[in-house]
Protein backbone atom coordinates (compact mmCIF):
# COMPACT_ATOMS: atom_id res chain seq x y z
CA UNK A 1 0.00 0.00 0.00
CA UNK A 2 0.93 3.80 -0.43
CA UNK A 3 0.07 6.84 1.45
CA UNK A 4 -2.57 8.50 -0.85
CA UNK A 5 -2.60 11.61 -2.28
CA UNK A 6 -5.71 13.99 -3.21
CA UNK A 7 -4.05 15.76 -5.77
CA UNK A 8 -2.75 12.96 -7.99
CA UNK A 9 -4.92 10.43 -6.89
CA UNK A 10 -3.71 7.96 -9.83
CA UNK A 11 -0.49 8.93 -9.59
CA UNK A 12 -0.43 10.32 -12.97
CA UNK A 13 3.01 11.42 -11.90
CA UNK A 14 4.41 8.15 -12.41
CA UNK A 15 2.77 7.73 -15.87
CA UNK A 16 4.54 10.59 -17.06
CA UNK A 17 8.73 10.36 -18.71
CA UNK A 18 10.61 12.59 -17.55
CA UNK A 19 11.06 14.91 -20.62
CA UNK A 20 7.24 14.91 -20.37
CA UNK A 21 7.52 15.88 -16.34
CA UNK A 22 9.98 18.92 -18.06
CA UNK A 23 7.82 20.35 -20.39
CA UNK A 24 5.07 20.31 -17.45
CA UNK A 25 7.17 21.78 -15.07
CA UNK A 26 8.31 24.55 -17.83
CA UNK A 27 4.75 25.29 -18.42
CA UNK A 28 3.87 25.45 -14.98
CA UNK A 29 6.62 28.10 -14.12
CA UNK A 30 5.66 29.91 -17.04
CA UNK A 31 2.15 30.29 -16.41
CA UNK A 32 2.40 30.78 -12.84
CA UNK A 33 4.77 33.85 -13.20
CA UNK A 34 3.98 35.20 -16.41
CA UNK A 35 0.43 34.71 -17.16
CA UNK A 36 -1.46 34.50 -13.56
CA UNK A 37 0.01 37.88 -12.49
CA UNK A 38 -1.70 39.88 -15.45
CA UNK A 39 -5.00 37.27 -16.09
CA UNK A 40 -7.16 39.54 -13.02
CA UNK A 41 -6.73 42.77 -14.62
CA UNK A 42 -6.69 41.25 -18.28
CA UNK A 43 -10.18 40.02 -17.79
CA UNK A 44 -11.55 42.90 -16.53
CA UNK A 45 -10.69 45.06 -19.54
CA UNK A 46 -10.81 42.99 -22.05
CA UNK A 47 -7.30 43.89 -23.10
CA UNK A 48 -5.64 42.25 -26.51
CA UNK A 49 -2.45 40.86 -25.58
CA UNK A 50 -0.24 40.22 -28.93
CA UNK A 51 2.60 39.87 -26.56
CA UNK A 52 1.64 36.92 -24.74
CA UNK A 53 3.02 35.01 -28.28
CA UNK A 54 6.76 35.42 -28.27
CA UNK A 55 6.55 35.08 -24.39
CA UNK A 56 4.87 31.64 -24.87
CA UNK A 57 7.33 31.04 -28.06
CA UNK A 58 10.48 31.67 -25.82
CA UNK A 59 9.19 29.39 -23.34
CA UNK A 60 8.74 26.80 -26.13
CA UNK A 61 4.62 25.91 -25.72
CA UNK A 62 3.73 27.04 -28.92
CA UNK A 63 3.77 24.32 -31.83
CA UNK A 64 4.90 21.25 -28.90
CA UNK A 65 4.72 18.75 -31.24
CA UNK A 66 5.80 20.21 -34.45
CA UNK A 67 9.43 19.00 -35.66
CA UNK A 68 12.52 20.83 -34.54
CA UNK A 69 13.69 21.70 -38.02
CA UNK A 70 10.29 24.24 -38.48
CA UNK A 71 10.58 25.41 -34.54
CA UNK A 72 8.87 22.87 -32.55
CA UNK A 73 9.45 21.25 -30.48
CA UNK A 74 9.11 17.58 -31.53
CA UNK A 75 7.17 16.75 -28.57
CA UNK A 76 4.32 14.26 -28.05
CA UNK A 77 0.57 14.38 -27.13
CA UNK A 78 0.63 13.71 -23.76
CA UNK A 79 3.57 16.73 -23.78
CA UNK A 80 1.29 19.26 -25.76
CA UNK A 81 -1.94 17.88 -23.44
CA UNK A 82 0.62 19.12 -20.09
CA UNK A 83 1.22 22.47 -21.19
CA UNK A 84 -2.68 22.71 -21.99
CA UNK A 85 -3.48 21.86 -18.62
CA UNK A 86 -1.04 24.34 -16.84
CA UNK A 87 -2.32 27.33 -19.35
CA UNK A 88 -5.73 26.77 -18.37
CA UNK A 89 -5.11 25.94 -14.87
CA UNK A 90 -4.87 30.41 -15.12
CA UNK A 91 -7.31 31.15 -17.81
CA UNK A 92 -8.90 29.08 -20.58
CA UNK A 93 -8.71 32.41 -22.64
CA UNK A 94 -4.93 31.66 -23.10
CA UNK A 95 -4.81 28.80 -23.49
CA UNK A 96 -7.40 29.24 -26.28
CA UNK A 97 -4.36 31.45 -27.49
CA UNK A 98 -2.00 28.94 -27.58
CA UNK A 99 -3.91 26.26 -28.95
CA UNK A 100 -5.25 27.99 -31.59
CA UNK A 101 -2.02 28.51 -32.58
CA UNK A 102 -0.85 25.04 -32.17
CA UNK A 103 -3.07 22.77 -33.45
CA UNK A 104 -5.13 25.15 -35.41
CA UNK A 105 -2.26 27.03 -37.57
CA UNK A 106 0.55 25.49 -37.32
CA UNK A 107 -0.47 21.97 -37.69
CA UNK A 108 -2.44 21.98 -40.78
CA UNK A 109 0.56 24.05 -42.31
CA UNK A 110 2.61 21.17 -41.26
CA UNK A 111 0.35 18.51 -42.11
CA UNK A 112 -1.12 19.56 -45.48
CA UNK A 113 0.92 22.64 -46.52
CA UNK A 114 4.07 22.76 -49.15
CA UNK A 115 7.53 22.54 -47.80
CA UNK A 116 7.89 26.29 -48.77
CA UNK A 117 4.91 27.39 -46.65
CA UNK A 118 6.24 25.34 -43.99
CA UNK A 119 9.40 27.41 -43.87
CA UNK A 120 7.99 30.55 -44.40
CA UNK A 121 5.82 30.31 -41.68
CA UNK A 122 6.44 27.67 -39.09
CA UNK A 123 9.30 29.05 -37.74
CA UNK A 124 7.84 32.40 -36.85
CA UNK A 125 4.96 31.03 -35.95
CA UNK A 126 6.63 28.75 -32.70
CA UNK A 127 8.47 31.84 -31.77
CA UNK A 128 5.77 33.78 -31.63
CA UNK A 129 6.63 36.62 -33.87
CA UNK A 130 3.82 35.52 -36.04
CA UNK A 131 0.16 34.90 -34.81
CA UNK A 132 -2.07 32.77 -36.18
CA UNK A 133 -5.85 32.45 -36.49
CA UNK A 134 -8.43 29.45 -37.90
CA UNK A 135 -11.72 30.65 -39.85
CA UNK A 136 -13.76 27.68 -40.17
CA UNK A 137 -17.14 29.51 -38.70
CA UNK A 138 -19.52 31.73 -40.12
CA UNK A 139 -22.31 33.35 -39.25
CA UNK A 140 -24.68 31.14 -40.49
CA UNK A 141 -22.51 27.60 -40.20
CA UNK A 142 -21.67 26.80 -36.96
CA UNK A 143 -21.71 22.94 -35.72
CA UNK A 144 -22.33 22.52 -39.19
CA UNK A 145 -19.23 23.92 -41.18
CA UNK A 146 -20.24 21.76 -43.98
CA UNK A 147 -23.25 24.50 -44.55
CA UNK A 148 -20.37 27.45 -45.16
CA UNK A 149 -20.59 30.57 -48.04
CA UNK A 150 -17.08 31.79 -48.08
CA UNK A 151 -15.65 30.82 -51.42
CA UNK A 152 -12.57 30.73 -53.76
CA UNK A 153 -12.64 31.53 -57.30
CA UNK A 154 -9.68 30.98 -59.30
CA UNK A 155 -8.13 34.44 -60.43
CA UNK A 156 -5.10 34.40 -62.93
CA UNK A 157 -2.83 32.14 -61.58
CA UNK A 158 -3.92 32.08 -58.19
CA UNK A 159 -7.54 32.52 -56.21
CA UNK A 160 -9.91 35.37 -55.00
CA UNK A 161 -11.61 34.58 -51.77
CA UNK A 162 -14.95 36.10 -50.43
CA UNK A 163 -17.07 35.60 -47.75
CA UNK A 164 -17.04 36.26 -43.41
CA UNK A 165 -15.99 34.09 -40.67
CA UNK A 166 -16.81 34.99 -36.83
CA UNK A 167 -16.00 34.10 -33.70
CA UNK A 168 -12.50 33.43 -34.54
CA UNK A 169 -9.91 33.66 -31.69
CA UNK A 170 -6.76 35.89 -32.56
CA UNK A 171 -8.16 37.39 -35.34
CA UNK A 172 -8.15 40.91 -34.65
CA UNK A 173 -4.55 40.79 -34.06
CA UNK A 174 -3.81 37.70 -36.31
CA UNK A 175 -0.75 37.89 -38.88
CA UNK A 176 -1.67 34.61 -40.64
CA UNK A 177 -5.32 33.33 -41.18
CA UNK A 178 -6.03 29.83 -42.40
CA UNK A 179 -9.36 30.06 -43.86
CA UNK A 180 -11.78 27.30 -44.76
CA UNK A 181 -13.48 27.97 -48.32
CA UNK A 182 -15.69 26.27 -51.07
CA UNK A 183 -13.29 26.42 -54.09
CA UNK A 184 -14.83 26.68 -57.31
CA UNK A 185 -11.52 25.67 -58.91
CA UNK A 186 -12.08 22.11 -56.99
CA UNK A 187 -15.55 21.61 -57.55
CA UNK A 188 -16.73 23.45 -54.94
CA UNK A 189 -14.59 21.17 -52.15
CA UNK A 190 -13.74 22.55 -49.02
CA UNK A 191 -9.98 23.80 -49.35
CA UNK A 192 -7.49 25.41 -46.57
CA UNK A 193 -5.75 28.44 -47.77
CA UNK A 194 -3.32 30.88 -45.68
CA UNK A 195 -3.98 34.45 -45.89
CA UNK A 196 -1.77 37.10 -44.39
CA UNK A 197 -2.46 40.47 -42.88
CA UNK A 198 -2.75 43.70 -45.19
CA UNK A 199 -4.10 41.86 -47.83
CA UNK A 200 -6.64 44.09 -49.86
CA UNK A 201 -10.20 43.17 -48.94
CA UNK A 202 -9.03 41.70 -45.60
CA UNK A 203 -10.38 42.48 -42.38
CA UNK A 204 -10.52 41.29 -38.66
CA UNK A 205 -12.80 43.57 -36.58
CA UNK A 206 -13.01 42.38 -33.13
CA UNK A 207 -15.66 41.22 -31.12
CA UNK A 208 -16.79 43.21 -27.79
CA UNK A 209 -18.79 42.48 -25.38
CA UNK A 210 -17.76 39.12 -24.76
CA UNK A 211 -18.70 38.32 -20.40
CA UNK A 212 -16.27 34.93 -20.91
CA UNK A 213 -13.02 34.45 -21.89
CA UNK A 214 -12.27 38.30 -21.88
CA UNK A 215 -8.16 37.49 -21.44
CA UNK A 216 -9.05 36.03 -25.60
CA UNK A 217 -9.72 38.17 -28.21
CA UNK A 218 -12.05 37.14 -30.65
CA UNK A 219 -13.15 38.78 -34.15
CA UNK A 220 -14.80 38.24 -37.03
CA UNK A 221 -12.95 37.65 -40.41
CA UNK A 222 -14.38 39.54 -43.63
CA UNK A 223 -12.95 38.91 -47.09
CA UNK A 224 -14.10 40.92 -49.82
CA UNK A 225 -12.31 39.62 -53.13
CA UNK A 226 -9.10 39.14 -51.34
CA UNK A 227 -6.49 38.31 -54.13
CA UNK A 228 -4.06 34.92 -53.22
CA UNK A 229 -1.35 33.21 -55.32
CA UNK A 230 -1.62 29.50 -55.95
CA UNK A 231 0.67 29.14 -53.44
CA UNK A 232 -1.43 30.18 -50.73
CA UNK A 233 -3.27 26.81 -51.46
CA UNK A 234 -2.91 24.50 -48.67
CA UNK A 235 -1.97 21.27 -51.45
CA UNK A 236 -2.30 18.00 -49.16
CA UNK A 237 -6.11 17.98 -48.02
CA UNK A 238 -9.30 18.42 -49.58
CA UNK A 239 -12.88 18.53 -47.89
CA UNK A 240 -14.19 18.59 -44.22
CA UNK A 241 -12.01 16.14 -43.19
CA UNK A 242 -9.02 18.61 -43.27
CA UNK A 243 -10.37 21.33 -40.67
CA UNK A 244 -11.55 18.05 -38.77
CA UNK A 245 -7.91 16.60 -38.56
CA UNK A 246 -6.97 20.52 -36.96
CA UNK A 247 -10.30 20.35 -34.30
CA UNK A 248 -9.41 16.48 -33.43
CA UNK A 249 -6.10 18.18 -31.70
CA UNK A 250 -7.37 21.19 -30.35
CA UNK A 251 -10.17 19.27 -28.73
CA UNK A 252 -7.89 16.82 -27.26
CA UNK A 253 -5.76 19.44 -25.68
CA UNK A 254 -8.80 21.12 -24.51
CA UNK A 255 -9.79 17.42 -22.68
CA UNK A 256 -6.57 18.13 -20.66
CA UNK A 257 -7.31 22.28 -20.53
CA UNK A 258 -10.39 21.67 -18.86
CA UNK A 259 -9.34 19.65 -15.94
CA UNK A 260 -6.51 22.16 -15.62
CA UNK A 261 -8.94 24.86 -14.94
CA UNK A 262 -11.11 22.16 -12.54
CA UNK A 263 -8.18 21.66 -10.52
CA UNK A 264 -7.49 24.84 -9.70
CA UNK A 265 -11.22 25.34 -8.85
CA UNK A 266 -10.98 21.78 -6.72
CA UNK A 267 -7.76 22.89 -4.85
CA UNK A 268 -9.63 26.64 -3.83
CA UNK A 269 -13.18 25.38 -3.11
CA UNK A 270 -10.70 22.58 -0.35
CA UNK A 271 -8.73 25.58 0.64
CA UNK A 272 -11.43 28.11 1.62
CA UNK A 273 -13.24 25.62 3.15
CA UNK A 274 -10.57 24.36 5.62
CA UNK A 275 -10.07 28.41 5.78
CA UNK A 276 -13.15 29.78 6.12
CA UNK A 277 -15.33 28.87 9.83
CA UNK A 278 -19.17 29.20 10.14
CA UNK A 279 -20.97 27.79 13.04
CA UNK A 280 -17.80 27.69 14.80
CA UNK A 281 -15.77 25.61 12.73
CA UNK A 282 -14.05 24.70 8.71
CA UNK A 283 -16.92 24.89 6.47
CA UNK A 284 -14.30 21.76 5.16
CA UNK A 285 -15.66 20.07 8.47
CA UNK A 286 -18.86 19.43 6.57
CA UNK A 287 -20.27 16.31 5.11
CA UNK A 288 -22.12 18.39 2.28
CA UNK A 289 -18.90 19.88 1.80
CA UNK A 290 -16.84 16.81 1.64
CA UNK A 291 -19.15 15.49 -0.77
CA UNK A 292 -18.79 18.02 -3.45
CA UNK A 293 -14.53 17.98 -2.73
CA UNK A 294 -14.61 14.02 -3.19
CA UNK A 295 -16.80 14.24 -6.43
CA UNK A 296 -14.32 17.00 -7.59
CA UNK A 297 -11.47 15.36 -7.25
CA UNK A 298 -12.24 11.95 -8.61
CA UNK A 299 -14.08 13.12 -11.76
CA UNK A 300 -10.49 14.86 -12.21
CA UNK A 301 -8.85 11.61 -11.44
CA UNK A 302 -10.98 10.36 -14.33
CA UNK A 303 -10.77 12.93 -16.55
CA UNK A 304 -6.84 13.29 -16.64
CA UNK A 305 -6.58 9.44 -16.66
CA UNK A 306 -8.81 9.40 -19.77
CA UNK A 307 -7.06 12.22 -21.70
CA UNK A 308 -3.65 10.55 -20.87
CA UNK A 309 -4.94 7.18 -22.66
CA UNK A 310 -5.82 9.20 -25.38
CA UNK A 311 -2.39 11.31 -25.73
CA UNK A 312 -0.90 7.70 -25.42
CA UNK A 313 -3.07 5.97 -28.10
CA UNK A 314 -2.63 9.68 -30.28
CA UNK A 315 1.54 9.35 -29.90
CA UNK A 316 1.23 5.69 -31.23
CA UNK A 317 -1.08 7.08 -34.42
CA UNK A 318 -3.90 4.72 -32.70
CA UNK A 319 -6.64 6.81 -31.89
CA UNK A 320 -9.96 7.87 -33.56
CA UNK A 321 -11.88 10.81 -33.50
CA UNK A 322 -14.17 9.67 -30.78
CA UNK A 323 -11.98 8.68 -28.38
CA UNK A 324 -11.56 12.38 -28.83
CA UNK A 325 -15.34 13.64 -28.83
CA UNK A 326 -15.78 11.51 -25.09
CA UNK A 327 -12.54 13.40 -23.42
CA UNK A 328 -13.39 16.77 -24.59
CA UNK A 329 -17.10 16.72 -24.05
CA UNK A 330 -17.04 15.04 -20.57
CA UNK A 331 -14.10 16.73 -19.18
CA UNK A 332 -15.59 20.05 -20.13
CA UNK A 333 -19.15 19.38 -19.02
CA UNK A 334 -17.29 17.86 -15.71
CA UNK A 335 -15.10 21.02 -15.19
CA UNK A 336 -17.98 23.22 -15.93
CA UNK A 337 -19.82 21.58 -12.88
CA UNK A 338 -16.88 21.55 -10.73
CA UNK A 339 -16.78 25.64 -11.62
CA UNK A 340 -20.04 25.75 -10.60
CA UNK A 341 -19.82 24.07 -7.65
CA UNK A 342 -16.59 25.99 -6.29
CA UNK A 343 -18.23 29.06 -6.83
CA UNK A 344 -20.93 28.29 -4.51
CA UNK A 345 -18.98 26.88 -1.84
CA UNK A 346 -16.94 30.46 -1.90
CA UNK A 347 -20.17 31.67 -1.16
CA UNK A 348 -20.77 35.55 -1.72
CA UNK A 349 -16.45 35.46 -2.25
CA UNK A 350 -17.49 33.30 -5.15
CA UNK A 351 -18.71 35.96 -7.37
CA UNK A 352 -15.86 38.35 -6.78
CA UNK A 353 -13.06 38.01 -9.71
CA UNK A 354 -10.22 38.11 -6.46
CA UNK A 355 -11.37 34.42 -5.57
CA UNK A 356 -11.29 33.31 -9.10
CA UNK A 357 -13.27 30.53 -9.59
CA UNK A 358 -16.13 32.54 -11.26
CA UNK A 359 -13.60 33.93 -13.90
CA UNK A 360 -13.06 30.09 -14.48
CA UNK A 361 -16.74 29.21 -15.25
CA UNK A 362 -17.88 31.82 -16.90
CA UNK A 363 -15.07 30.52 -19.70
CA UNK A 364 -15.63 27.09 -19.16
CA UNK A 365 -19.48 28.04 -20.89
CA UNK A 366 -17.01 28.97 -24.36
CA UNK A 367 -14.97 26.03 -23.88
CA UNK A 368 -18.96 23.98 -23.62
CA UNK A 369 -19.24 25.33 -26.91
CA UNK A 370 -16.50 26.18 -28.75
CA UNK A 371 -14.52 23.12 -30.38
CA UNK A 372 -18.24 21.02 -30.88
CA UNK A 373 -20.69 21.90 -28.93
CA UNK A 374 -21.68 19.53 -25.85
CA UNK A 375 -24.39 18.28 -27.48
CA UNK A 376 -22.92 18.56 -30.91
CA UNK A 377 -20.30 15.66 -29.23
CA UNK A 378 -22.79 13.51 -27.92
CA UNK A 379 -24.04 13.18 -31.52
CA UNK A 380 -20.97 12.22 -32.80
CA UNK A 381 -20.86 9.65 -30.08
CA UNK A 382 -24.76 8.58 -31.25
CA UNK A 383 -23.66 7.92 -34.38
CA UNK A 384 -20.57 6.04 -33.61
CA UNK A 385 -22.74 3.85 -31.05
CA UNK A 386 -25.92 3.47 -33.76
CA UNK A 387 -24.96 4.08 -36.87
CA UNK A 388 -27.29 6.64 -37.07
CA UNK A 389 -26.46 10.42 -37.75
CA UNK A 390 -28.66 12.47 -36.24
CA UNK A 391 -27.18 15.71 -36.35
P1 LIG B 1 -19.09 14.13 -41.81
O1 LIG B 1 -19.88 13.62 -42.96
O2 LIG B 1 -19.17 13.48 -40.50
O3 LIG B 1 -17.53 14.18 -42.25
C1 LIG B 1 -17.10 14.85 -43.41
C2 LIG B 1 -15.71 14.35 -43.73
O4 LIG B 1 -14.84 14.63 -42.63
C3 LIG B 1 -14.33 13.41 -42.07
N1 LIG B 1 -14.31 13.59 -40.62
C4 LIG B 1 -13.19 13.66 -39.90
N2 LIG B 1 -11.90 13.56 -40.26
C5 LIG B 1 -10.98 13.69 -39.28
N3 LIG B 1 -11.32 13.90 -37.99
C6 LIG B 1 -12.60 14.01 -37.62
N4 LIG B 1 -12.91 14.27 -36.34
C7 LIG B 1 -13.61 13.89 -38.58
N5 LIG B 1 -14.96 13.95 -38.55
C8 LIG B 1 -15.38 13.74 -39.81
C9 LIG B 1 -15.27 12.33 -42.53
O5 LIG B 1 -14.63 11.08 -42.57
C10 LIG B 1 -15.64 12.84 -43.90
O6 LIG B 1 -14.54 12.57 -44.76
P2 LIG B 1 -14.77 12.21 -46.31
O7 LIG B 1 -13.42 11.93 -46.85
O8 LIG B 1 -15.70 11.03 -46.32
O9 LIG B 1 -15.41 13.41 -46.93
O10 LIG B 1 -19.39 15.67 -41.68
P3 LIG B 1 -20.71 16.41 -41.26
O11 LIG B 1 -20.83 17.61 -42.14
O12 LIG B 1 -21.87 15.45 -41.19
O13 LIG B 1 -20.29 16.92 -39.81
C11 LIG B 1 -20.82 16.46 -38.70
C12 LIG B 1 -20.32 17.16 -37.41
C13 LIG B 1 -21.50 17.79 -36.72
C14 LIG B 1 -19.73 16.08 -36.55
C15 LIG B 1 -19.25 18.22 -37.67
O14 LIG B 1 -19.65 19.12 -38.57
C16 LIG B 1 -18.75 18.91 -36.42
O15 LIG B 1 -17.83 18.42 -35.74
N6 LIG B 1 -19.27 20.13 -36.08
C17 LIG B 1 -18.71 20.95 -35.00
C18 LIG B 1 -18.02 22.12 -35.61
C19 LIG B 1 -16.83 22.54 -34.80
O16 LIG B 1 -16.28 21.84 -33.97
N7 LIG B 1 -16.35 23.75 -35.06
C20 LIG B 1 -15.16 24.22 -34.41
C21 LIG B 1 -14.68 25.51 -35.03
S1 LIG B 1 -13.03 25.94 -34.55
C22 LIG B 1 -13.19 26.42 -32.97
O17 LIG B 1 -14.17 26.33 -32.32
C23 LIG B 1 -11.97 26.95 -32.37
S2 LIG B 1 -12.11 27.49 -30.76
C24 LIG B 1 -10.51 27.27 -30.40
C25 LIG B 1 -10.00 27.89 -29.22
O18 LIG B 1 -10.10 29.13 -29.08
O19 LIG B 1 -9.43 27.11 -28.40
P1 LIG C 1 -25.02 26.59 -33.23
O1 LIG C 1 -24.41 25.63 -34.15
O2 LIG C 1 -26.01 27.54 -33.80
O3 LIG C 1 -25.64 25.85 -32.00
C1 LIG C 1 -26.56 26.46 -31.08
C2 LIG C 1 -27.13 25.38 -30.17
O4 LIG C 1 -27.79 24.40 -30.95
C3 LIG C 1 -26.06 24.62 -29.37
O5 LIG C 1 -26.57 24.28 -28.11
C4 LIG C 1 -25.86 23.34 -30.16
O6 LIG C 1 -25.41 22.25 -29.36
C5 LIG C 1 -27.26 23.10 -30.69
N1 LIG C 1 -27.25 22.32 -31.91
C6 LIG C 1 -26.61 22.60 -33.07
N2 LIG C 1 -26.84 21.63 -33.98
C7 LIG C 1 -27.63 20.71 -33.37
C8 LIG C 1 -28.20 19.47 -33.77
N3 LIG C 1 -27.97 18.99 -34.99
N4 LIG C 1 -28.97 18.79 -32.89
C9 LIG C 1 -29.18 19.28 -31.65
N5 LIG C 1 -28.67 20.45 -31.19
C10 LIG C 1 -27.90 21.16 -32.05
N6 LIG C 1 -14.62 29.03 -34.61
C11 LIG C 1 -13.57 29.02 -35.50
O7 LIG C 1 -13.73 28.59 -36.63
N7 LIG C 1 -12.35 29.47 -35.10
C12 LIG C 1 -12.10 29.96 -33.86
O8 LIG C 1 -10.97 30.35 -33.56
C13 LIG C 1 -13.19 30.01 -32.93
N8 LIG C 1 -13.01 30.57 -31.70
C14 LIG C 1 -14.11 30.77 -30.89
C15 LIG C 1 -13.97 31.53 -29.72
C16 LIG C 1 -15.08 31.80 -28.94
C17 LIG C 1 -14.93 32.68 -27.73
C18 LIG C 1 -16.34 31.26 -29.28
C19 LIG C 1 -17.55 31.53 -28.43
C20 LIG C 1 -16.47 30.49 -30.42
C21 LIG C 1 -15.37 30.26 -31.26
N9 LIG C 1 -15.51 29.58 -32.47
C22 LIG C 1 -14.45 29.51 -33.36
C23 LIG C 1 -16.83 29.16 -32.93
C24 LIG C 1 -17.34 27.88 -32.29
O9 LIG C 1 -16.69 26.76 -32.79
C25 LIG C 1 -18.85 27.80 -32.52
O10 LIG C 1 -19.44 28.77 -31.67
C26 LIG C 1 -19.42 26.42 -32.23
O11 LIG C 1 -18.95 25.48 -33.18
C27 LIG C 1 -20.94 26.39 -32.20
O12 LIG C 1 -21.47 27.01 -33.33
P2 LIG C 1 -22.60 28.17 -33.16
O13 LIG C 1 -22.08 29.16 -32.19
O14 LIG C 1 -22.94 28.64 -34.52
O15 LIG C 1 -23.82 27.45 -32.49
Amino acid sequence: MVPFSWEDPFDLEGQLTEDERMIRDAARAFAQSELQPRVQQAFRDEADAPELFPLMGRAGLLGATIPEEYGGAGAGYVAYGLIAREIERVDSGYRSMASVQSSLVMYPIHAYGSDEQRRKYLPGLASGELIGCFGLTEPDAGSDPGAMKTYAKKDGDGYSLSGSKTWISNAPFADVFVIWAKSEAHGGAIRGFVLEKGMTGLSAPKIEGKLSLRASTTGMVMMDEVKVGADALLPEVQGLKGPFGCLNRARYGISWGSMGAAEFCFHAARQYGLDRQQFGVPLASKQLYQLKLANMMSEIALGLQSSLQVGRLMDEGRFAPEMISIVKRNNVGKALDIARAARDMHGGNGISDEYRVIRHMVNLETVNTYEGTHDVHALILGRAITGIPAF
